[in-house]
């Protein structure tokens, strides 16, 4: 597999509404993308950044993976995203290899994009998402 790019840095938040309210405040950004993730138990707000993107994460429901987060760690990085052009291809790769996979074939992710999380225990405890775009990001 090959990473193209690093997608998005996923960043989890208590409300959108405060992460918007800041990037405005700080970089007279205004989100391009708001959409809620169902599957992930996500609301999320996207802001372009050259070639890749910042993902605010608001928890939809605390036993949630961010909901979780929040509560254990607070605010903060949650997530890095690497694109690649075959998500099912880079998922069987890494299974292949033995990696513990959180997701043993692709789930739906924002911006119709299909995404893979690595368990953090496999990446030096950093949470890594592989996602294939959906063409819009
Ligand atoms: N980054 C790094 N480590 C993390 C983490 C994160 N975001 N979230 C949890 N962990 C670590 C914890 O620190 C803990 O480590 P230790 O065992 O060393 O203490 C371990 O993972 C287990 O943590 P937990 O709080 O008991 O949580 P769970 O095992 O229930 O869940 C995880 C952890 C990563 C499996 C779960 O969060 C998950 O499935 N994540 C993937 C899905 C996801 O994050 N979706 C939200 C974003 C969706 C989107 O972008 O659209």
């Amino acid at each position: 597999m090959k990473l193209l790019r690093i997608n998005h840095l996923g960043i989890a938040s208590p409300t959108l509404e405060e992460a918007m309210g800041r990037m405005g405040k700080l970089f007279g950004m205004e989100a391009e993308h708001v959409e809620e993730v169902v599957d992930q138990k996500v609301k999320t707000a996207f802001f372009s950044v050259g070639p890749s993107n910042l993902e605010f994460l608001q928890p939809t429901d605390p036993a949630g993976a961010v909901g979780k987060y929040l509560e254990k760690k607070g605010p903060g990085i949650h997530h890095v995203a690497f694109e690649v052009d075959d998500v099912d291809a880079a998922v069987k790769e890494l299974l292949g290899k033995g990696v513990r996979m959180i997701d043993q074939a692709p789930r739906p992710g924002a911006h119709g994009s299909r995404i893979a999380f690595i368990h953090p225990a496999e990446t030096g405890g950093v949470l890594m998402e592989l996602c294939q775009s959906g063409g819009k990001v």
